[in-house]
């Protein structure tokens, strides 16, 4: 173990569910099998530099057709529950009307599970969207609002009786302005304004495809954010305390205001006021009785946590990776209107990433949804780390690294739900390396190794110790190396 401190043993309580988490494209491959049609990704995937080593999601784990037998390693891993998402172009290939054999895959997948007592929380919108629907605009496009919610339809239709727990997007900070102001994720557009509309329409899909599926029965819906806990560099700096306020601003409150305020926060429009989209404000795509939809009612919070920043307003060149940084590509600041924010390092250590391992924040994060919103249950949705992960010489995979990471996260979440924060499970991102988006499959996230030339899985120590929690739901006391 490679923790510093020496800590206490910690009880989570009986019914903690216990998961780990995938996405479709991710992990698929079978790109062109059973009538699926490309996505986003798959087209961003082929721009030269996109993507680190070029790597495409065409062959991923080909869990498509490992299926069955990565639920049973999921099974033996202790799992109780599981996180996937459904690749529209596989059910609504071309956006068009539903396919059944692309449909097939999951129901296939969620009956698996269930014969393995393992609860299936599906999300809808795991990044991969039609790319015909980008060819008409994306999520700059109203129109998609619409498209998402007749997809989301087709597939509550089909897995509505079976699956407990629905989940609309993940991370819609990412689709939209790492995808349309950034472009270090698909669709790879850098227009400024055009994240601001792009989560709009995205948040507002969110809220009609709630109303929808509530209407037809679901009865456990939500979201996943990914958000994040911004301190000033030098809390006395006027200076660092504005950027921080603004991170906090673009990446967390532009999401959880509207949703459980009915209101984009008045300092996000104020900074963005002069962002104009087709020639107007952005903000005139907000039509009336948006934010009324937005903030129809969700049962349970679905958050992602890797990692807080320290934040400046000031010019640093001493920066970490906020992860939207690799050598093959320029990537504009996905912080519109507040381009001049830096990320100083605070000399933590960092994943392979970049990425600090900042377990306090987590345990900050989860206070302040507890203080500042309602207070609904909350579910971990993805936290996890990528390391240097190699198959050693013994055939095993020895990753320390990994275990201190998540024993010092999962503390950080068993103290915030003795202070009273109703923190009901955890998913460890991911159930095996997988295809890391810009990074390929250079960055390994798995607590299940992936040998991509044989597709040979190898449980990592950190999956027999994760197996082990999910068994007794107890963290064992740690002492300090060398003891
Ligand atoms: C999340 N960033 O992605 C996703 O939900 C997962 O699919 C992904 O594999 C995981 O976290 C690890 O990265 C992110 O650049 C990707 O800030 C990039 C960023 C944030 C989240």
């Amino acid at each position: 173990h490679t923790g510093t401190t020496r800590t206490s043993e910690v009880r989570f309580p009986p019914d903690f569910g216990w998961g780990m988490a995938t996405a479709s494209y991710q992990i698929e491959g079978a790109v062109a099998e059973d009538g699926r049609t490309p996505s986003i990704w798959d087209t961003f995937s082929r721009i030269p530099g996109a993507v680190m080593n070029g790597d495409t999601g065409d062959v991923a784990c080909e869990h498509y057709h490992r299926m069955p037998d990565d639920v049973a390693l999921l099974a033996d891993l202790g799992a109780t529950t599981y996180r996937f998402s459904v690749a529209w172009p596989r059910v609504r290939p071309d956006a068009g009307p539903v396919n059944a054999a692309g449909l097939g895959f999951y129901d296939r997948l969620v009956d698996e599970l269930l014969g393995r007592d393992i609860a299936p929380w599906l999300t809808l919108y795991h990044w991969d969207l039609p790319q015909v629907l980008e060819d008409a605009g994306g999520w700059t496009n109203r129109d998609t609002v619409d498209r998402f919610v007749e997809y989301a339809i087709s597939v509550h239709e089909a897995l509505g009786d079976r699956v407990p727990t629905w989940t609309t997007l993940n991370e819609p900070w990412c689709s939209a302005f790492l995808g349309y102001s950034a472009g270090h994720h698909a669709p790879g557009r850098q227009e400024g304004a055009a994240g601001l509309v792009a989560g709009h329409h995205l948040l507002l899909a969110h809220g009609l495809a709630t109303q929808e599926l509530r209407s037809r029965g679901a009865d456990r819906l939500g979201l996943s954010l990914n958000l994040t806990v911004p301190d000033p560099s030098d809390p006395s700096d006027p200076v660092d305390v504005d950027a921080a306020r603004r991170i906090d601003g673009l990446h967390n409150r532009f999401f959880l205001d509207p949703i459980f305020r009915g209101a984009y926060p008045a300092d996000v429009l104020e900074d963005t006021a002069d962002l104009t989209w087709q020639g107007s404000p952005w903000y005139d795509v907000v039509g009336d009785g948006d934010l009324a939809t937005i903030a129809t009612p969700i049962d349970v919070l679905g958050v992602n946590y890797y990692h807080g920043n320290e934040v400046s307003g000031h010019p640093r060149t001493d920066v970490v990776g906020m992860g939207a940084d690799h050598p093959d590509r320029v990537s504009l600041s996905p912080f519109v209107g507040s381009e001049h924010v830096t990320f100083p390092s605070r000399g933590l250590p960092v994943t392979a990433m970049g990425w600090e391992i900042q377990p306090d924040g987590l345990h900050r994060l989860l206070r302040r949804l507890h203080d500042d919103y309602p207070r609904l249950p909350i579910h971990l949705t993805e936290t996890g780390a990528a390391f240097d992960d190699r198959v050693g010489a013994d055939g095993r995979v020895h990753d320390p690294d990994r275990i201190a990471f998540l024993d010092s996260y999962l503390r950080a979440v068993h103290r915030a739900i003795e202070e009273g924060v109703d923190v009901r499970g955890f998913f460890q991102w991911s159930f095996c390396d997988n295809f890391e988006w810009a990074f390929g499959y250079a960055k390994r996230f798995g607590l299940v190794h992936v040998d991509y030339a044989t597709q040979r899985r190898t449980p990592k120590s950190s999956a027999h110790w994760y197996s082990e929690l999910a068994r007794t739901g107890v963290l064992p006391a740690t002492e300090p190396p060398g003891r």
